[in-house]
C-alpha cells in the first residue's frame, strides 16, 4: 500500500465532502445503499460560509441527518475515521482549501478535486506538498472514480439507473483508468457488456498536471489479486502513456491490459488541435494518439484497430482468461432495488397520487406564468388591464372591455372615502400605535362588514331574489321590516337625497349606458323610492349600487349563465371588490400617517360620555 500514491478504497472508507453539494452527496449515499454498505460513505460536509447545521438525506427509504461543519478542523476532528476529502470547491478557492486539508495529512490519505480550470501553477504547488506528505490526489478537472461495492466519488457513474445498468453495485474483475469523466461512463458500459464488470475505475482528469497519473492507478490495480484485466483509456497530448509502456516492458505491470488513446483523428487536421481537455494537445509526434497506441501495442498491451473494436478486444481477452481458468466469474447477485425519488418517478410516469389540493386560476410551473391559462405576456399584449386580470383570476373568464372597465371603475370609486370612515380610522389608529403596514391594513380591513363596506354580497342577494321573484318594491320593504331586517345597500350616514353620493351617480350612469340589461338596478331604484320617502338618507348607497349593477353585468355580458352569476355572488366576490379597492386607501392612510410622523393616538376624555353604571 505504501508504494501507491492513492489509497485502495474499501467498503469502510469514509469521506467528507467539501462544499454544499447535496445532489452529489445523495448520489453517493444511494450508491452506498445499493452496494449494501453498512454505513454511508459520507460522514459530513464542510461549508465555510454558513454556521454548523444539519442537512437531511435519504439512506434507502429512511431519512438521516448529515452534519455540515464550518471548519475543516472541526469536521475532521469529529470524524476521525475519515480518510478522503471529496473537494467541490471552485477553481477560485480550491487551492486554499486543498492546502488547508493537506495540514491534516496524518488523517487524510486521498483528496479528490472536481474543479475545472485550476491554474497549473497552483496544481503543481499542491501536488508537490501532497507528494511530500504522502497524500494521494485524484483530479483536478475530474468526476472522480468509482469502486463497486466500496466507494463512489461524487457523481461518477451518472444516475442510479445507469449504475444499475453498468452493474456498478458489485465488483467485477476489470480495473480502468481514463482521463475523461464522461468517457469513464462509456467504459463502465463497455466493460459491463464485454466482461464480468468493473472492479474499480478512476478518471484522473483532463489537466496537463493531474494529481495522480495513469501509472499510479495501474500499478495499484496490477498489485491487487482481485483485478484480472487492466484497461487504459489515454488521449492525445502528454507522455504519461509511455510510463505505462515502460512498466509493461519491465514486467512491473504483468496483468493483461486493453489500451487505447483517443484523438487519433487529430492527424486529419493540418495543424495541432486542442481537444476538450486542457492537456489534450499534442506537442510533437510523440504525444499523438497514434504514436502512443503504437507504443502501447509494442509494449504488449491489447490495442484494438480503432475505438469501435475496443469492446471486442476486451471480450476476447476476458473470454480467454475464463477459458484458461485464470478468471472465475462470480455468481451474479440480484440487482438492487433502487428507491426512486418521488418527483423523478412522477416525471417518468411511474407513480401517481391524489393531490392534496387543487387550483385552477394560475400556474407558475412552466416557462411563463399564466392566469387562467393566459400567458402573462399575452395579458400585456392585449392590454387587459387590472379589470382583465381580476376577471381572469376571480371569474376565470375574459370579459368584454366595457365589463373590465366597469371593474376598474369600482376599484377607483371604492379606493377611499376619507379618514373618518371606520376602516380608515382603524388603519390610522394602528399606524399611530407603531404597527407595520400589513397589520395597519389588516386592522382597517377587519372593520369591513355588514354596516361598513361589506354590504355588497347581501345587497346583491336580497335585491336579486326579490327582483327575480317579481316582488313589488313597496311589498319588499314591508316584508323586510316585518322580518326586522335592514335592506342591505340602503342608507348612508352622511349621503342623502339632498346630499347625493356622486359615486353612486357615476356607477348608475355607466351601467344604464353600457349594460344590455339593468333589471336588478331598476328594482333597487324602485326600493330607494320607497325608503327615501321614510327618511332622506335611506338612499341606494355605494355598496348597494355597485352590487346590483354587478349582478346585471354578470347576467348580461354573455360570459356566464344566471346560475353561474348567482354562484359568483354567493361565493362572496362582491365584498372582495370593496376590500380590494379600499386597500388602496388604507395603505394611503398608513403612508400618510408615517409621512406626517404622527405619534400614538389617544382618544380625548371629553369625547367620551362616562356613564354612571346605574344609568345603563
Ligand atoms: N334604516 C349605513 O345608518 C347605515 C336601513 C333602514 C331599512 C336600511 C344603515 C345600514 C345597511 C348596510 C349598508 C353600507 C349603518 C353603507 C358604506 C361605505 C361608505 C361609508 C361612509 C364608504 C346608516 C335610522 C333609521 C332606523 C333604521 C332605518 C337604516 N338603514 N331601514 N333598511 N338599510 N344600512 N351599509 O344613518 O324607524 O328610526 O328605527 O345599516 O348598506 O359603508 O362613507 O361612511 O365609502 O366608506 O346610522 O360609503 O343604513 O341610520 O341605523 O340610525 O337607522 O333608518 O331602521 O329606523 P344610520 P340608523 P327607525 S355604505
Amino acid at each position: 500500500e505504501a508504494d501507491h500514491k492513492v489509497e485502495n478504497f474499501t467498503a469502510m472508507t469514509r469521506c467528507v465532502v467539501y462544499g454544499l453539494q447535496n445532489r452529489a452527496v445523495q448520489g453517493m449515499l444511494d450508491f452506498d445503499f445499493m452496494c449494501k454498505r453498512a454505513k454511508p460513505s459520507v460522514a459530513a460536509m464542510i461549508f465555510p460560509f454558513a454556521a454548523n447545521h444539519f442537512v437531511k438525506f435519504y439512506w434507502g427509504t429512511d431519512e438521516i441527518l448529515m452534519p455540515v461543519y464550518q471548519s475543516t478542523e472541526e469536521a475532521l476532528s469529529k470524524h476521525k475515521e475519515v480518510t478522503v476529502v471529496v473537494n467541490f470547491a471552485s477553481f477560485r478557492s480550491v487551492y486554499d482549501s486543498v492546502m488547508e486539508i493537506l495540514e491534516y495529512s496524518n488523517q487524510i490519505k486521498t483528496i479528490a478535486i472536481i474543479a475545472e480550470g485550476v491554474p497549473e501553477s497552483q496544481t503543481r504547488a499542491f501536488i508537490k506538498v501532497a507528494s511530500e506528505r504522502n497524500v494521494g490526489i485524484i483530479g483536478p478537472a475530474t468526476v472522480g472514480g468509482i469502486k463497486p461495492g466500496c466507494f463512489r466519488i461524487g457523481n461518477t457513474g451518472g444516475m442510479l439507473d445507469n449504475i444499475v445498468m453498468s452493474k456498478l453495485y458489485r465488483p467485477g474483475s476489470v480495473a480502468y483508468v481514463s482521463r475523461s469523466g464522461g468517457l469513464s461512463n462509456e467504459l463502465n458500459n463497455l466493460i459491463c457488456r464485454n466482461s464480468d464488470g468493473v472492479y474499480e475505475g478512476v478518471a484522473i482528469g483532463g489537466d496537463r498536471y493531474p494529481g495522480s497519473r495513469f501509472i499510479d492507478h495501474l500499478l495499484r490495480y496490477n498489485d491487487n489479486p482481485n483485478v484480472h484485466i487492466l484497461v487504459l483509456l489515454g488521449e492525445v497530448g502528454g507522455v504519461d502513456e509511455y510510463q505505462v509502456c515502460e512498466a509493461l516492458k519491465e514486467g512491473r505491470i504483468s496483468k493483461p491490459m486493453v489500451a487505447w488513446c483517443i484523438g487519433t483523428c487529430a492527424s486529419i487536421f493540418p495543424f495541432e488541435v486542442q481537444f476538450g481537455h486542457a492537456g489534450a494537445l499534442a506537442h510533437g509526434d510523440l504525444e499523438t494518439a497514434r504514436a502512443k497506441n503504437q507504443a502501447l501495442k509494442e509494449a504488449g498491451a491489447h490495442v484494438p484497430e480503432n475505438f469501435f473494436e475496443f469492446g471486442n478486444t476486451l471480450k476476447q481477452l476476458y473470454q480467454s482468461l475464463v477459458d484458461a481458468g485464470t478468471l472465475v466469474p462470480q455468481p451474479e447477485p440480484e440487482p438492487p432495488k433502487i428507491p426512486m425519488d418521488y418527483s423523478w418517478a412522477k416525471r417518468l410516469g411511474l407513480v401517481r397520487k391524489p393531490a392534496q389540493f387543487i387550483s385552477s386560476i394560475s400556474d407558475d410551473r412552466g416557462e411563463e406564468l399564466t392566469y387562467s391559462g393566459m400567458p402573462i405576456s399575452e395579458i400585456f399584449e392585449r392590454d387587459l388591464g387590472i379589470g382583465g386580470v381580476l376577471s381572469l383570476l376571480w371569474f376565470r373568464r375574459q370579459l368584454p372591455p366595457y365589463a373590465t372597465k366597469f371593474i376598474e371603475m369600482i376599484l377607483m370609486i371604492t379606493a377611499d372615502h376619507g379618514p373618518a370612515v371606520s376602516g380608515a380610522h382603524n388603519t390610522i389608529v394602528a399606524t399611530r400605535a407603531g404597527k407595520d403596514l400589513v397589520s395597519s391594513l389588516a386592522s382597517g380591513l377587519l372593520t369591513i362588514g355588514p354596516r361598513f363596506g361589506g354590504a355588497l354580497d347581501d345587497a346583491a342577494i336580497m335585491f336579486t331574489e326579490a327582483s327575480d321573484a317579481g316582488l313589488d318594491a313597496e311589498q319588499f320593504v314591508k316584508d323586510m321590516r316585518k322580518q326586522n331586517k335592514l335592506v342591505m345597500g340602503i342608507g348612508h350616514r352622511i349621503k342623502s337625497l339632498t346630499n347625493p353620493d356622486k359615486r353612486v351617480e357615476i356607477i348608475k350612469k355607466y351601467a344604464l349606458e353600457n349594460f344590455s340589461g339593468n333589471t336588478v338596478l331598476e328594482f333597487a331604484l324602485a326600493v330607494e323610492q320607497v325608503t327615501t320617502k321614510k327618511k332622506a338618507n335611506l338612499i341606494l348607497n355605494v355598496d348597494g349600487c355597485i352590487a346590483v349593477c354587478f349582478v346585471d353585468m354578470l347576467r348580461t355580458c354573455g360570459a356566464f349563465s344566471n346560475q353561474e352569476a348567482d354562484e359568483i355572488i354567493k361565493n362572496g366576490s362582491l365584498n372582495g371588490l370593496f376590500v380590494l379597492g379600499r386597500s388602496m386607501g388604507f395603505i394611503g392612510h398608513f403612508l400618510d400617517q408615517r409621512r406626517l410622523k404622527q405619534g400614538l393616538y389617544r382618544h380625548p376624555w371629553d369625547d367620551i360620555s362616562y356613564l354612571d353604571t346605574t344609568d345603563v
